[in-house]
């Protein structure tokens, strides 16, 4: 059995936090069951690094699952965080900071006319889902294999992310009842897409979907694919909500609605417009958001939406990325870094694929492009679990699933993407040794 990843400092914190918290994670694709099931315990974070309990320093690609566009700790981020901090933790009653935000949100992202915002993508897609129902008085919600749309019972159907690393599509604890009325269908098909509509003609209330599925490992849509999403939905008066926790921002100033030119009816963000703290949002056409109390009879509320210390931070994130050049600019960086590791992973005749739009990425062992979640799981897990365990021995840090994205951020350069290629020289002949 290799050394364990975790230093030993690591391993006595997690031993202890394993005595009050379930798994001794607070979310379950911390866990590293794929990695061993002994994660590092991180203490700090600076610009493209993380250290961990044992003084290790690792270069992250996982940036607190995406929210970190700028890096850790980013100087003008937390002095943002602590200027709001020193004016109050928070009030329960609007703030200006919020109203700037959702500003800033609706003058960027291409189908907000009105934005609410919440506390998590979890709170943010759930809440659309329910604002769809409430709109056009259908019941059935059309999902994909593989996509994951946070937490909320009806959504863990199918589900990717931590749901599909534990083979768990379908959780525990939702009734059958509440499961109903969600269908899911392959990623990248429309026929299947179609087929769905057939079957529940006039009572799709909408259709959920990430523009780039992230949550099945990183899987773009294919070429016409939202497009045709977006015929259908019209076509059948239902509406397509873009989930963009993990894209907004991220892929593209606005999102990948404002990349492809496909604008939804309704869209969720989060994680980067929160800058590691928590925020997210949904939003729309403002004769679908007047559903929402207090102006309609769709109820939706939230203890912490809009906190002036979170929206802090997230409205600092956005202000120092300002618009497409910076996606532009650290796109071309991190070409370099994919393709160099797919350079890499063929001198060492290892099946590998690999891609990247905006800031996020992804790869797979496979021997064919990955355009949905059963393909994916037909990847290599023996030499994605070689792979990664090699690169977090050798200081990278990357998620430990194969069903999720990587991502980048502007403290990433080229002393990180040199360390990288040298990481994953090792690491592509380790799993060649293997083969
Ligand atoms: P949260 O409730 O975790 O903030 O967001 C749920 C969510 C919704 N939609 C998409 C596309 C998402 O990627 C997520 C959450 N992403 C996962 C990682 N793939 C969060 C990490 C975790 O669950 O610990």
């Amino acid at each position: 059995m290799p050394k364990p990843l975790a230093g030993p400092k690591s391993r006595r914190l997690f031993a202890a936090a394993a005595k009050c918290i379930p798994g001794g994670v607070n979310s379950p694709v911390r866990a590293w069951k794929r990695l061993g099931g002994q994660p590092l315990i991180i203490t700090s974070g600076k610009g493209a690094r993380i250290t961990d309990a044992d003084g290790r320093t690792y270069i992250d690609y996982v940036l607190s699952w995406g929210p970190l566009l700028h890096g850790h700790a980013h100087p003008q981020v937390v002095k943002a965080v602590q200027q709001a901090a020193k004016l109050g933790m928070g009030f329960g009653a609007p703030t200006p900071s919020e109203a700037e935000l959702a500003g800033l949100l609706v003058k960027a992202v291409p189908s907000f006319d009105r934005v609410r915002l919440v506390s998590s993508g979890t709170e943010a897609c759930m809440s659309a889902l329910r604002l769809a129902r409430a709109a056009t008085k259908r019941e059935i919600v059309i999902k994909c294999d593989g996509c994951y749309h946070g937490h909320a019972d009806h959504l863990l159907v199918a589900a990717g992310s931590g749901c599909a690393t534990f083979n768990q599509p379908d959780s525990a604890g939702v009734p059958a009842a509440f499961a109903s009325l969600t269908v899911s269908v392959p990623y990248n098909d429309l026929a299947a897409m179609e087929a769905a509509f057939a079957k529940h003609r006039g009572n799709v209330a909408a259709v959920i979907v990430e523009p780039v599925a992230g949550n099945m490992g990183f899987v773009p849509a294919a070429e016409g694919y939202l497009k045709g999403l977006r015929a259908l939905c019209t076509r059948e008066g239902s509406l397509l909500v873009l989930d963009e926790v993990m894209t907004g921002f991220r892929t593209a100033w606005g999102g990948e609605q404002a990349r492809t030119k496909v604008t939804p009816d309704l869209a969720c963000f989060g994680k980067v417009i929160g800058g590691g703290l928590p925020v997210a949002a949904y939003g729309g056409r403002r004769d679908l958001m007047e559903h929402l109390a207090p102006l309609g009879g769709c109820y939706q509320a939230g203890t912490l939406s809009g906190n002036p210390v979170a929206v802090a931070a997230g409205l600092t994130t956005l202000r120092l990325a300002g618009g497409k050049p910076f996606y532009v600019a650290q796109e071309k960086k991190l070409r370099v870094l994919v393709e160099g590791l797919k350079s890499l992973a063929t001198k060492h005749g290892v099946p590998f694929q690999a891609g990247c739009i905006g800031t996020m990425w992804g790869f797979f062992f496979n021997d064919r492009p990955v355009t949905n979640f059963a393909i994916a799981a037909q990847s290599d897990d023996q030499a994605w679990t070689t792979w990664v365990s090699a690169m977090v021995r050798q200081g990278i840090n990357l998620a430990p699933s194969p069903y999720e994205a990587a991502f980048f951020s502007s403290a990433h350069g080229k002393a990180e993407i040199v360390a990288t290629f040298a990481a994953a020289d090792a690491a592509f002949a380790e799993v060649a040794r293997g083969r």
